[in-house]
């Protein structure tokens, strides 16, 4: 099925003072747009255009560095909106979440300390990532458009660490941006929506 851009699911200044209306008009209408429509493109002379956005994900990894490129954006960014909501972030997980936190992360601290020294380092542009993998939480980072999905896992949380996502907003800052994003941005509901459907 042909990629299609979703719409953001808050206004462009509700993010504010930690991601900006600027910030996301370029990032959700320009850098996003752009993925689903060369991806689109891609996928039609691959002969991939009737798949799903995972499918095509995980069939262009290593076959189709173009394709792969803008379809793994696609998919981290269909999520990436999600992940965020006005007023949230902070360490009031759901129960559910929390226990696995405690279990497989070590608790809040030790997942926000890892989570944004991943995102911090890694070289570059990329993604850091909470995923589940055979039923665990781990802490992961990929450089530019890749994903847990290619590396046996499914992502139940991620963020955005290529410059267009800070830049505006923060500058160079890749540390503030981070400490932002968990404290004060992470839409913890949608993370256990997905921590759900990866361990059903
Ligand atoms: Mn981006």
């Amino acid at each position: 099925m042909a990629f299609t851009l979703p719409e953001l699911p808050y206004a462009y200044d509700a993010l504010g003072p930690y991601m900006s209306a600027e910030t996301l008009e370029f990032h959700h209408d320009k850098h996003h747009q752009a993925y689903v429509t060369k991806g689109n493109e891609l996928a039609e002379k691959a002969g991939m255009a009737d798949l799903s956005v995972e499918e095509v994900v995980k069939k262009s990894y290593g076959t189709d560095q173009a394709l792969f490129n803008n379809a793994g954006q696609h998919y981290n960014h269909i999520h990436f909106w999600k992940w965020m909501k006005p007023g949230g972030g902070g360490k009031s997980l759901p129960s559910k979440l929390q226990t696995a936190f405690d279990s497989d992360l070590g608790g809040y601290d030790k997942f926000k300390a890892e989570f944004e020294a991943a995102g911090a380092g890694q070289f570059g542009s990329g993604w850091a990532w909470v995923a589940v993998k055979n039923g665990k939480l781990e802490i992961m980072k990929t450089p530019n458009g890749e994903n847990p999905l290619v590396h046996g896992a499914e992502p139940i949380l991620g963020v955005d660490v290529w410059e267009h996502s800070y830049y505006i907003d923060y500058r160079n800052a890749r540390p503030k941006y981070l400490g932002a994003f968990v404290d004060n941005l992470v839409n913890w509901d949608y993370v256990l929506e997905r921590y759900e459907a990866a361990t059903r």
